[in-house]
């Protein structure tokens, strides 16, 4: 049902090591300021705040190394509440968070015989390997190491028994993007919708075919939120910043239809950093889209299909 309450498992993901900007281990803290639970609590879920994880073994290096201690840890949580029954939502933190989320993802799921898919909101590709990486950050590689590519060391406590399907991986707002992940991204197949699509055809018709798509597989949908998906205008409280990105409008109506769809399992806020922040307008923002994903709604009505849109 469109109000179906959920148990939400709140996850904080402190971690910076896999950015070279300083100031997105203050992001889980920001969004908790920012109301984060209160927003999701007034909607009728029941929310648990199970802190910040703490990364298993020596996570103070930056790269790889550091990056594996947290994703171990993350998984291990991010499973474990999928296992309760609960929708867990992993606040962070940059991007690289996101090898601990989805790999539990894909654990509890392999446990159950069910695909995984994976909704990439970003300005990003986040595909790059340690060999093309132009930066060596972390947060820049995560799908690439989820996919199975070659050249990463152990970042996963034991192999995963179903690595992600670059099939299965779409990136949405696509507009910043490496030479050496354009060809993998290509040859491997991910599904694109960038943001020259956006521009001609709005957010409704490329979202409606991937959300058939996960309907179609009766897939797990995991969510990956990178707040460099947003205009900088609008949420400039963050390292990477690409001009072009989402407006408001458009994110909101994604999260309006993300809600509707009913598909959402899993979900990542990623890359808020307050100290880039302009008086916490970021943090607000980014509330407010996931109240939206989790059914806050101007009236009470589903997304209208697209040929019945109103005319008077
Ligand atoms: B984010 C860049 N492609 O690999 C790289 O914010 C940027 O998680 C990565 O999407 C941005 O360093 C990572 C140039
Ligand atoms: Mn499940
Ligand atoms: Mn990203
Ligand atoms: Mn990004």
């Amino acid at each position: 049902s469109l109000h179906a309450a959920r148990s939400i498992a709140l996850i904080g993901a402190p971690i910076e090591v896999g950015t070279s900007e300083p100031g997105a281990l203050m992001g889980p803290a920001a969004l908790r300021t920012a109301g984060l639970v209160r927003a999701l609590s007034e909607l009728g879920h029941s929310v648990t705040d199970r802190g910040d994880v703490a990364p298993e073994g020596p996570a103070g290096m930056r790269g790889l190394d550091g990056v594996a201690a947290w994703t171990r840890a993350l998984s291990r949580v991010v499973e474990g509440a999928l296992d309760a029954g609960s929708l867990p939502l992993t606040a962070g933190g940059d991007h690289s968070l996101s090898l601990g989320s989805v790999d539990g993802v894909l654990r509890h799921c392999a446990r159950h015989r069910r695909s995984v898919f994976v909704l990439w909101l970003d300005a990003h590709a986040d595909f790059n390997t340690p060999a093309t990486s132009p930066s060596g950050n972390v947060h820049g590689m995560p799908l690439a190491a989820l996919c199975g590519e070659p050249g990463f060391p152990r970042l996963f406590a034991e192999p995963v028994p179903q690595p992600l399907s670059p099939a299965n991986v779409h990136l949405f707002g696509l507009r910043s993007i490496d030479a050496g992940e354009r060809a993998l991204v290509t040859t491997r197949r991910v599904g694109i919708t960038d943001m020259r699509t956006i521009d001609e055809f709005g957010v409704v018709a490329p979202l409606r075919r991937v959300l058939d798509r996960v309907a179609g597989q009766g897939a797990h949908l995991h969510v990956s939120l990178d707040i460099d998906f947003l205009d900088p205008s609008i949420a400039p409280g963050v390292g990477t910043t690409v001009p072009g990105g989402a407006t408001f409008r458009e994110a909101h109506l994604i999260m309006e239809m993300l809600h509707d769809s009913g598909l959402v399992q899993s979900l990542d806020v990623v890359e808020l950093n307050p100290f880039l922040d302009e008086r916490g307008r970021s943090a607000r923002v980014l509330v407010e889209l996931v109240a939206s994903l989790f059914g806050r709604r101007i009236l009470d009505r589903a997304t209208l299909p697209i040929e019945a849109a109103p005319i008077e």
